[in-house]
């Protein structure tokens, strides 16, 4: 489809929506006191400065493809990267020296699919996608997952590359298997998607943290913590410590906070403040999120300097990074 039809199709309408409680308030009823702004204008967005991966989940939608198509599509492109030593093929090792993936995607109607210590398999994401798409489950772990994968027809093979491989040699001599703070070692790939139909979807996957004990799992295939899509409100991905961001629930906390009418920068900025604050002020770890709402507005916060994320705004001529951290 032409850039120009694709964009022709789109405009901000206004709805009516079922307001859910507010967090503080238990109270089960529901009343309409809201109205959102929606828009069918597709928008990307992603963690960090991953242009290829916005770029192709855009090009997906721009094809006519639907959010989910896109997010998955997107994010592979990191996966089978062999110089991103975060993500799928190339990514760190635990300190064992075995690579272990983590991913998980959820589509507009809440489907969701995730696999966690997921090894020898490039693209956990289309494993997750799998996961939710044929199974009655949401997660699968590690042997289990690649058992999986191989019955589905993925093929089976060695993710770690030699760079790795010696950088972990270099790690164990040396750090006395300390897991290092993860400022430095970020690059998890959350990617959100708001299709042609005002539909979202949102994929996140990595390799975790580097030099992780066997068996750790992070925030990143954990539906609400890494990731969380309401097709009526919108959608938020985090990347950093997800040990922080798992004790908060952040991405079920950062829709949560736009359904009670926050803009996804000031969601982000509230989600990325109350982790601050529960480790009383300390600031030297990473944690960011990433939010789009029905209206295709977009945000983004961490704790620390250094963030970007990438937006392929309807124009369809950006995809700019944009920095924004507490300070
Ligand atoms: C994790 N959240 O496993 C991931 C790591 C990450 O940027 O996002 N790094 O905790």
């Amino acid at each position: 489809m032409q850039r120009r039809n694709f964009l022709k199709k789109s405009g901000l309408t206004t709805v009516g929506v079922l307001a859910a409680p507010s967090l503080t308030s238990c109270k089960p009823e529901h009343k309409e006191d809201t109205a959102i702004q929606t828009t069918k204008q597709p928008t990307v967005i992603c963690t960090w400065n991953f242009s290829n991966a916005s770029a192709k989940a855009w090009e997906v939608l721009e094809a006519g493809g639907n959010a989910l198509d896109a997010v998955e599509q997107g994010v592979m492109v990191e996966e089978n990267d062999v110089n991103n030593q975060t993500v799928g093929v190339g990514g760190r090792p635990d300190r064992d020296g075995k690579v272990t993936l983590d991913a998980c995607i959820m589509d507009k109607d809440a489907n969701c699919g995730a696999v966690l210590a997921l090894q020898n398999i490039a693209n956990p994401i289309a494993v997750a996608r799998k996961v939710m798409e044929k199974t009655p489950h949401v997660m699968l772990a590690g042997k289990g997952a690649e058992q999986f994968a191989i019955e589905e027809g993925f093929k089976k093979m060695n993710l770690l590359t030699e760079k790795s491989k010696q950088e972990w040699l270099k790690w164990k001599k040396t750090s006395n298997y300390e897991t290092p703070i993860n400022i430095e070692n970020h690059d998890t790939i959350g990617l959100l998607a708001l299709d042609g139909n005002g539909d979202f979807a949102g994929a996140c996957t990595t390799s975790g943290m580097a030099y992780k004990m066997a068996g750790r799992v992070g925030d990143s295939p954990i539906i609400g913590a890494g990731l969380f899509v309401d097709n009526e409100i919108g959608a938020a991905t985090a990347t950093g410590v997800g040990e922080e961001v798992v004790r908060t629930v952040g991405s079920f906390l950062i829709v949560e906070l736009m359904r009670q009418g926050k803009s996804p920068q000031e969601a982000c900025e509230e989600g990325v403040k109350r982790i601050v604050a529960k480790n009383k002020g300390r600031k030297d770890f990473q944690i960011g999120f990433i939010a789009m709402n029905k209206a295709g507005e977009t945000g983004g916060y961490c704790v620390h300097p250094g963030f970007t994320y990438r937006k392929f705004d309807p124009s369809g001529h950006e995809n700019v990074p944009v920095e924004s951290f507490y300070s």
